[in-house]
This record gives C-alpha cells, sequence and structure tokens, in this order.
C-alpha cells in the first residue's frame, strides 16, 4: 500500500478501533491495509497516494450512477445552502416518501431512517408488535445490519471475520433468531412446523448479496411468500442492496413477490446516509405516532440526504439506465468467466444485473455453506493482483461487485485483462 495510507491507517488505528469505522474496509480477510481514499469521480476512485482505480464497490451499492453526479451534486449544492438539519418536517421527506411508494410495488407507506441496520431493526420491532410473536426467522449469510437479534450466523462482515453471530448479543434474544439455509424451503417448513405460532417475521435478501451474490431458486420467494401467510407471519424483503439495484422495484418487481415490508437502503440516499422501511398501510400505520410501537431519529429524513436520493430516484425511475447496466454487466462478467476458463481457474459466477460474485470453486453456490467452500487463498491473490492493476473490488469474497451508469466499455475490458493477467498469476 503506498505511503500515505500505510501513515493514515497507523494513525486512525489510534483513535479508531481496527482503524476503521466499519470492520470489512479493514481488509482483514485479504490480509492487506486499506488504501484511504482521497475523492471519486464517477466509476474511478483515487487513493492519497494518487493511485487511480477503477471502483467496483461503489461505496457497498448506493453509487449506481457514479460517483459525484452532476444531479446529486447539485442537488446537495443547492440544498445546502438552506441548512443541513432542522428536526422539523419538510416537503421533501413527502416527496421521498412519494416517489418510494410509487416505484416499490409492495410499498403503501414508508419511514425513513439514517441506516439500513436502522431499518430492519425497526421492521422487524414492528413485526413483532404487529403480531404480538417472538421468533425470527433468517437465513445462513444474509446480513442485514448490525441490531442485536439479526447479529446470529449473519454474512457480511460477520462472516468475513469469522465472528459466528457477536459477543455482546444476549443469549435469551439471539434464541428467538432462527437462522437456517438459503434457499432451503424444507428447513423453512420445518420451522414453521415447530414454531409457527410464534414466529413473528421471516427476513430475507431476496438476492443476498452478503455471502457473495446468490441467486434465489424460483419457488423459494414464492414458498416464503405462502409459508408466511399460511401462518400469519411477516415477510420481510430486506432490499437494502437490491432496492433499487436490480429494477426500478428492485427484487419484488422482478420476480413479481409481494413481501409485508421492505427495507431500503444504499441507493436511496445517493450515498448520504439513509434507511427506509415500508409495506403495507394496515401495518405501518401501528408505527408512532399513530400507533404504539415507537422508533424514532434526529436525523431521519434529514434535507441533504432526501436531497441527494430524489435527484438518484428521479434518474433511475425513467428506467432506461437497467437496460444498459445489463448489458455492461453481462460482457464484464462473461469476460471473466473466460478470462478464467482460458487459464485454467475454475469459477462460478453469480450475478443479477449489475450485481455480482465471483466464486474461486467449480461447484454451484447456492447458499452460504457452498459460499464458504470456495478457495478465500486464491481470492485473497486475486485481490491483491486486481489492486495493483488499478481495479479497487471488495477487499472479501462474500461481498458483491457493483456497476454503475459511469462504467465505461474501456473500464470494462481493462477489467478483464487485469483479471485475464490476475488469473494467470495464479496459475504459476
Ligand atoms: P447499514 O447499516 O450498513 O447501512 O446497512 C446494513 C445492511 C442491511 N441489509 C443489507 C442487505 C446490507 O447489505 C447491509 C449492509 N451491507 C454491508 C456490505 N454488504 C455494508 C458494508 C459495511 O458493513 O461496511
Amino acid at each position: 500500500m503506498g505511503k500515505q495510507s500505510e501513515l493514515l491507517f497507523e494513525k486512525a488505528q489510534k483513535y479508531i478501533p481496527g482503524g476503521v469505522n466499519s470492520p470489512v474496509r479493514a481488509g482483514k480477510s485479504v490480509g492487506m491495509n486499506p488504501p484511504f481514499i482521497a475523492e471519486a469521480t464517477g466509476a474511478l476512485i483515487r487513493d492519497v497516494d494518487e493511485n487511480e482505480y477503477i471502483d467496483y464497490v461503489g461505496s457497498w451499492g448506493p453509487m449506481i450512477l457514479g460517483h459525484a453526479h452532476p444531479m446529486v451534486v447539485a442537488a446537495i449544492e443547492k440544498r445546502i445552502a438552506k441548512g443541513t438539519s432542522y428536526g422539523a418536517p419538510t416537503e421533501l421527506e413527502v416527496t421521498m416518501a412519494e416517489t418510494i411508494v410509487d416505484m416499490v410495488p409492495s410499498v403503501e407507506m414508508v419511514r425513513m431512517v439514517n441506516s439500513g441496520t436502522e431499518a430492519t431493526m425497526s421492521a422487524i420491532r414492528l413485526a413483532r408488535g404487529y403480531t404480538g410473536r417472538k421468533k425470527l426467522i433468517k437465513f445462513d449469510g444474509c446480513y442485514h445490519g448490525h441490531a442485536d437479534s439479526l447479529l446470529v450466523s449473519a454474512g457480511s462482515g460477520v462472516a468475513t471475520l469469522g465472528i459466528p453471530g457477536s459477543p455482546g448479543v444476549p443469549d435469551d434474544l439471539a434464541r428467538h433468531t432462527i437462522s437456517i439455509p438459503f434457499n432451503d424451503i424444507e428447513a423453512v417448513n420445518q420451522a414453521f412446523d415447530k414454531y409457527g405460532p410464534e414466529i413473528a417475521s421471516v427476513i430475507v435478501e431476496p438476492i443476498p448479496g452478503n455471502m457473495g451474490v446468490v441467486i434465489p431458486d424460483k419457488p423459494f420467494l414464492r414458498e416464503l411468500r405462502k409459508v408466511t401467510r399460511e401462518h400469519g407471519a411477516l415477510l420481510i424483503f430486506d432490499e437494502v442492496i437490491s432496492g433499487f439495484r436490480v429494477a426500478p422495484g428492485g427484487a419484488q418487481e422482478l420476480y413479481g413477490i409481494l413481501p409485508d415490508l421492505t427495507c431500503l437502503g444504499k441507493i436511496i440516499g445517493g450515498g448520504l446516509p439513509v434507511g427506509a422501511y415500508g409495506g403495507k398501510k394496515e401495518i405501518m400505520i401501528c408505527m408512532a405516532p399513530e400507533g404504539e410501537i415507537y422508533q424514532a431519529g434526529t436525523l431521519s429524513g434529514n434535507p441533504l440526504a432526501m436531497a441527494a436520493g430524489i435527484a438518484t430516484l428521479e434518474i433511475l425511475k425513467q428506467g432506461n439506465l437497467y437496460m444498459e447496466l445489463e448489458q455492461k454487466s453481462d460482457v464484464l462478467f462473461s469476460g471473466l468467466e473466460n478470462a478464467a476458463r482460458d487459464a485454467g481457474i475454475q469459477v462460478v459466477i453469480n450475478r443479477v444485473g449489475s450485481m455480482g460474485t465471483l466464486f474461486f470453486t467449480a461447484k454451484p453456490v447456492s447458499d452460504f455453506a457452498a459460499a464458504k467452500e470456495s478457495d478465500q487463498d486464491l481470492f485473497r491473490k486475486y485481490y491483491r493482483s486486481m489492486l495493483e492493476q488499478g481495479i479497487y473490488l471488495a477487499p472479501s469474497p462474500f461481498e458483491a461487485s457493483f456497476l454503475s451508469a459511469a462504467h465505461t466499455n474501456e473500464m470494462i475490458e481493462k477489467t478483464i485483462r487485469s483479471a485475464s493477467k490476475a488469473f494467470r498469476r495464479l496459475r504459476a
């Protein structure tokens, strides 16, 4: 890593646990200290040592338009002159809520929060309050943020760091969460046979991005909808990643399945801190101050974040960006697949739209157990080689790569050439 990044990382570790404000950024899974970023424009990101990279992290999903999109920057610049936060309702929040309701098929009402974690934490509290039940089903390898009830064999940072659940989560809370293999509808039915009347909700990433990308089996999501309805449990789609990513209306639009509640984040803030949870009106009106179930936030619906998010969604809801993203992503990931094959490296690629993951394995990856069987040592070497060639990937085998509207054909071709070289080095 560059000199300035090393110096900053050393200093950061004096004041910040692990030197980072979110664990996965520390790069422990790839055994490398992280580059410190100075700026980013479009699909390019530059570190403090003047190294430039093609960015496939995109701030872990929000930057679907690319960094510093002119319309988003203009929206923030225009808004900031009016102040940054009032702690009072604004027209922007109404516009954002109307836009989400308009774009996300199952959402009739929505509440803004400040992160994906707050969104899922609030949604499970709402599900428990609405049903009067305690138990929760989640899936191994799915990550829903760091609320206590959800840090039970989660994926993403927890999986990458190898912490099964987390110290500090009380046992008598964790035991209310049942975590089962993704795509395993038999296990879901067994859980409902055993705990049915106690289950408040099933929360799922309809297209998981936190064990790497995994494709839901066709009947799986449909069965989830059926079994939750039969048992009076709420189905929560955590679309913090897939929302507005795979279609204007997210995975629920793509697969035609309507959950009871949807959690959103990332893209709806245009890179500023935002989360949201929404769903059927009869459920959402149970939230204070209309109902009894409590959730609050000083900066919820913050005007700057709303301005950035509205500018982003206005562009996405035109819908024409998704075909372009699909084409670019197909070129990239099929190029990676061909390059690996030509170098004699076995890979499996899972992709939906502009979110995808390359696993170093020969076996299909349809759940977390299979993802964990992929060769993490090969991933580490691949990651390092790509970074040295100016390609910025997520420093973990259990994450998604994201394309944006700003990735050009030349950048994609350069990425494929770099991967080809990286794969050949793996053979050496
Ligand atoms: P945040 O609290 O980090 O805004 O969102 C939590 C969350 C909820 N649901 C899903 C499906 C998510 O992917 C996330 C957060 N994603 C991780 C990476 N996949 C954020 C990166 C990080 O933890 O630094």
